[in-house]
């Protein structure tokens, strides 16, 4: 998805234009992969853009550079202060949000206990990950070819950059192969997650989504999800799936800060009913629970400005 330029950029402590956030051809992590990242949603709220959930994201950034032994200058404080100063400075009411600690330039090699860590957090506007009509129609899913990674190969459980080499095969696999998003198993052949939401499959009237065992992100919007079904009164689990349970399952959704609650159609060409009841029921509650609109759940929002 193309990028919209916005005016500022926050890199190791100060804000700079667009065009001056720039790093060397030799940073470390453009080689390596060893970086880690988060992407949160700032959403338009009667008192001004609100990043959702802003504090659990940056926490879960300092866990996934503590996963990989990665030492992040800066609080999660600093981190969240920085990113509140990056919406600010967008001027836009809602907005994407993409903090980045990694290896900057100055050492190469695999040893990374002499490097520099830098940290930048970026704005931008982004649209429907899945489609503007990814809740209605529902997108067509795909069981990768690709498996997700075990977790003594790459941790899952961390949003490193490296990490995502696996996501893009898969989703560019299930692209060219006409359908919109792809399923990640994980090598034990369980469902793991999607290549940049969790999933959420309904059997018998429970909703069931996959552990971080199974090679799932612990997702904060499967977080949100879970609090908000069982606001509504449903039975949600976390406890794993089979590749049959999503071919006979009687709704699936998918979720995640770039996809929101996206409805899913069919796996491998089996249909699935779509949008289901609880899909649409969750996904109402969450559209107006990220603008501040549900009092439940304002503690979500963390005001920008
Ligand atoms: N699993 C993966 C692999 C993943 O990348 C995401 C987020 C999730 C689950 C859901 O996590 P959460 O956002 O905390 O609910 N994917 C982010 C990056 C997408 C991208 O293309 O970049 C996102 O949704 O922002």
């Amino acid at each position: 998805m193309p990028i919209t330029p916005t005016p500022k950029i926050w890199m190791n402590g100060s804000l700079v234009d667009w065009d001056q956030a720039q790093v060397h051809i030799l940073t470390h992590t453009l080689h390596y992969g060893m970086g880690v990242f988060e992407g949160i949603r700032a959403y338009e709220t009667a008192n001004g853009p609100a990043i959702f959930r802003l504090t659990e994201h940056i926490e879960r950034l300092f866990r996934s550079a503590h996963i990989l032994g990665m030492e992040i200058p800066y609080s999660v404080q600093e981190i969240i202060t920085a990113c509140k100063e990056t919406v600010a400075s967008t001027g836009l009411p809602s907005c994407y949000v993409r903090p980045l600690a990694y290896y900057g330039y100055g050492e190469m090699g695999l040893n990374t206990l002499p490097c520099k860590v830098d940290v930048a957090v970026a704005c931008w506007p982004w649209g429907a990950y899945l489609g503007e009509d990814a809740l209605q129609k529902g997108v067509r899913m795909k069981i990768s070819s690709w498996t997700r990674h075990d977790h003594n190969t790459m941790p899952p459980a961390a949003k490193t950059v490296g990490n995502y080499v696996n996501s893009s095969l898969a989703k560019v696999e299930a692209l060219k192969a006409g359908y919109d998003e792809a399923i990640m198993l994980a090598p034990n052949g369980l469902i793991a997650e999607c290549t940049g939401e969790n999933i959420f499959a309904v059997r018998n009237g429970i909703i069931i989504t996959p552990p971080l065992s199974a090679g799932a992100l612990e997702g904060i919007t499967q977080h949100s999800v879970m609090t908000i079904a069982r606001d509504l009164g449903y039975d949600i689990r976390v406890d794993n799936l089979a590749r049959s349970d999503l071919y006979v399952a009687e709704e699936i959704f998918v979720c995640g800060t770039a996809a929101e609650v996206s409805a899913v159609n069919s796996v491998d060409d089996r249909s699935v009913p779509c949008p289901g009841p609880m899909t649409t029921a969750i996904a109402q509650v969450y559209g107006r629970a990220v603008r501040g609109e549900d009092p439940r759940y304002e503690h979500w929002c963390e005001l920008a400005g």
